[in-house]
């Protein structure tokens, strides 16, 4: 007792010696859905299925009108979430396969880097599909390194790649858990031996089958992307992994109740293949793409559960959102377009996965802070991007120069603080570095292809390539569903649209604060 007093008493001396409030530490989880779209939710308009859990995070919350990820696929976003930094500037940061190495070099800045050094106890838990290992890519029957924990994770529990490609195994820090030596895993482009049995030769024998690639090795009845053997004892099954996503989490959680944590919670849901526990399955009339969403909003659930039960809810910022837009078909026969209905996947946009029309990436995004965060709805231009910026702030941190090269403090407008601005603009890309990008200022919306060719733009119907302008510009106040191109009507505000994007690309950098020419 009397520790605890001199501990206020020297605090207090300090804040007052200082002039400073004293950094804020709560805890910070967030939730990234994987490929759920701005309409999947009842808060942002579904009708058609109900998540009563992001409902009233929502409720409780923040709900964001302009919240993106910065890219319209899976790898390029979370790059840019833990680094702070577009993905178009780095390497090899496209759609990863299998056997990628560690995308995100050791020693560079992250979220979780920045959380650490605040004094936090940082984990990740769920979908990775960032790369594991050094050059010569994942050693799965040995130390999986580098990966999340030389990045400043203390610790994580993994789905190495993505659900749809090899192997449905486990990563705890650097092993894949429960793997029996005698039975080591293999993981390969090339079928192992001409008997290895795929979705091509033994389609008849799936449980869910395909539409297009993922006619690979067979597990659980579902052919994937690539080959593998070996690892028996390793494997799960894809219905049990919110629920061991959420165990972990819940876990982690209560290990780190007394101190800062930061979580980041990376489900899987609403990813192909959808095969979501057997409790969920049929929950929905939009088949097992409705019942994952359904899933996803019972993980959200117990998340919250688990803080409220541990008296954690005031004290513990929480970010909702999504890695890209929808996309109905993405590889299995699921149903998803043919139970579609009335549900629109990215609300009132156009695209979604794989695009940079808005249903590409502007998602459902909420903040919830309690007794901190005012609830409400906000407009204010935020992503995913800026967490790194924002949290280095709301930690006191100062970032390095030559790190987070994207990263914008909206703390602000992330807490709805009075009169608090989001960005002014923000990159939208597709995929890697193959030159499809947009540029969002205000009201205005250019989109630019170096390849002019565009795929998906209406994500009700199977994905296709369409040839489109290398420039469009679009007016979202009155047309968000981007369907009017105004680029030679508005020919002043092309222009200067154009000239931003090409100087945001080549100067390599685009955050306040962060010096050139230090990226080599
Ligand atoms: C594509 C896959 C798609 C999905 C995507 C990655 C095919 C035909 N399509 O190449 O199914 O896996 O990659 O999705 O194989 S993401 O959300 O992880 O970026
Ligand atoms: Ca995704």
């Amino acid at each position: 007792m009397r520790r605890r007093f001199l501990l206020l008493f020297l605090t207090g001396l300090l804040f007052f010696a200082t002039g400073h409030a004293q950094a804020e530490q709560p805890n910070v989880i967030v939730i990234m859905a994987d490929d759920l779209g701005y309409g999947d939710v009842s808060c942002y308009g579904a009708t058609e299925l109900k998540t009563p859990h992001i409902d009233r995070l929502a409720a409780e919350g923040l709900r964001f009108t302009s919240g993106y990820c910065s890219a319209s696929t899976c790898t390029p976003t979370r790059y840019s979430f833990l680094t702070g930094t577009y993905a178009f500037r780095g390497e090899r940061t496209g759609i990863a396969p299998p056997n990628a190495p560690a995308i995100i070099k050791p020693g560079t800045e992250t979220v979780a880097s920045i959380l650490k050094r605040g004094g936090y106890a940082t984990a990740v838990i769920g979908k990775w599909h960032l790369g594991l290992g050094g050059k010569g890519g994942p050693d799965w029957n040995g130390s999986l390194k580098p990966g999340p924990l030389e990045i400043g994770f203390d610790t994580c529990f993994l789905l190495p790649t993505t659900n749809d490609r090899v192997p449905q195994v486990y990563v705890q820090n650097h092993r894949v858990l429960n793997l029996d030596p005698a039975d080591p895993l293999w993981v390969g482009e090339k079928k192992p031996n001409p008997d290895h049995p795929t979705g091509l030769t033994h389609r008849d024998t799936l449980k869910m089958d395909w539409s297009h690639g993922h006619n690979s090795t067979i597990h659980n009845g579902i052919s994937r992307i690539g080959f593998y053997t070996g690892g028996h004892a390793a494997r799960f099954r894809d219905e049990d992994l919110a629920d061991k996503w959420v165990e972990k989490s819940i876990e982690f959680i209560e290990q780190h109740k007394a101190e800062p944590f930061f979580l980041f919670f990376a489900s899987h849901d609403i990813h192909v293949p959808r095969m979501p526990h057997g409790r969920f399955q049929g929950k929905t009339s939009l088949g097992f793409r409705g019942d994952s969403i359904v899933q996803l909003d019972w993980c959200v659930g117990e998340l919250m559960k688990t803080l409220d039960r541990l008296q954690l809810a005031e004290n513990t910022l929480v970010v909702f959102c999504s890695d890209n837009g929808p996309v109905l078909d993405d590889g299995y026969k699921d149903g998803a377009i043919e139970k579609i209905g009335k549900h629109r996947a990215a609300g009132p946009y156009s695209g979604g996965k794989y695009s940079v029309y808005e249903g590409g990436t502007r998602t459902p995004f909420i903040t919830r802070w309690k007794g901190r965060i005012q609830p409400g709805q906000s407009d204010e231009l935020v992503c995913t991007i800026d967490l790194a910026a924002s949290l280095a702030a709301l930690t006191k941190q100062t970032l390095p120069p030559e790190s987070c090269l994207d990263s914008f403090n909206v703390l602000g407008a992330l807490l709805g603080e009075d009169n608090a601005k989001g960005r002014d603009h923000l990159v939208q890309q597709n995929n890697g570095n193959n030159g499809t990008y947009a540029l969002r200022v205000g009201e205005w919306k250019l989109q630019r292809y170096d390849k002019q060719t565009a795929r998906n733009i209406v994500v009700e119907r199977q994905l296709e390539n369409t040839t489109v302008p290398q420039f469009q510009l679009f007016n979202l106040a009155n047309d968000p569903a981007e369907k009017t191109d105004v680029s030679e009507k508005q020919a002043e505000i092309t222009a200067s649209l154009k000239k931003q994007l090409a100087g945001i690309i080549e100067q390599g950098r685009s955050r306040p604060g962060a010096e050139r020419g230090l990226r080599k």
